[in-house]
């Protein structure tokens, strides 16, 4: 079996994985809202819904961390129609307040059952929150598995779609990381990152 010659793993199961001279791809498990690289140029994605204020899952977890200046943030979204602030594949960014990064990137990925085209929704959501992020000179950003919750989506089809997205962008970023709260989510994901970046993993 070919071993991947240049993704490392370290002690607390981060694993690298180099996505351009300038880009690396970290997979590791953990609680998204503990997670921060420097504090000024980090923000973390939460998986939100088209309101915009609050709910279960990482929303919840995420909104408890940032305090209730978070959801005043939130309110001054500006709706686009009535009781949405973003859009399905759309995102917005706010602070962070109380969390440890600098930045909450707000998404909202498809209801895998109820989308007609889920994977076209779900690959936005990624590509969006990575353009408003830029926007903002964030180098350093980390996803959850958006949707794979609440919203339904098979864990494998989504990784295809959330690897496959975030190579869109392998000179925009120091660092792209996925904090996946599940241990069958994050073996999925390594799964699908070493099958999908073997090329940037291989011996020159
Ligand atoms: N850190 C990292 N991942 C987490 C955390 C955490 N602290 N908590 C949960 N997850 P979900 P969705 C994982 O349901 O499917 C909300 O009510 C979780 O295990 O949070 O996009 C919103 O308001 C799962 O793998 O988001 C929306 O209404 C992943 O995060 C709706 O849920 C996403 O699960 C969005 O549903």
């Amino acid at each position: 079996m070919d071993a991947p010659a240049r993704a490392s793993a370290s002690s607390n199961g981060a694993v690298r994985f180099p996505l351009s001279p300038t880009t690396a791809l970290i997979i590791q498990q953990g609680d998204i809202t503990q997670w921060s690289i420097d504090s000024s140029s980090d923000a973390i994605v939460n998986p939100a819904n088209e309101r915009m204020l609050g709910g279960g899952g990482a929303d919840g977890a995420i909104h408890r961390a940032a305090g209730p200046e978070l959801l005043q943030a939130c309110y001054s979204v500006p709706e686009v129609r009535r009781g949405v602030r973003c859009p399905v594949g759309e995102a917005r960014i706010t602070p962070g307040f109380r969390l440890p990064v600098s930045h909450v990137v707000h998404t909202v990925g498809p209801i895998y059952h109820s989308n007609s085209d889920p994977a076209t929704s779900l690959a936005s959501a990624y590509r969006n929150s990575l353009r408003v992020a830029k926007e903002k000179n964030i180098q350093y950003i980390a996803f959850p598995a958006i949707s794979c919750g609440v919203y339904g989506y098979p864990y494998d089809e989504a990784a295809t779609v959330a690897i496959s997205t975030i190579k869109e962008f392998q000179n925009d970023f120091k660092e792209v990381h996925f904090v996946l709260f599940l241990r069958d989510i994050y073996e999925v994901w390594l799964n699908k990152a070493n099958d999908l970046l073997k090329d940037e993993n291989s011996a020159p």
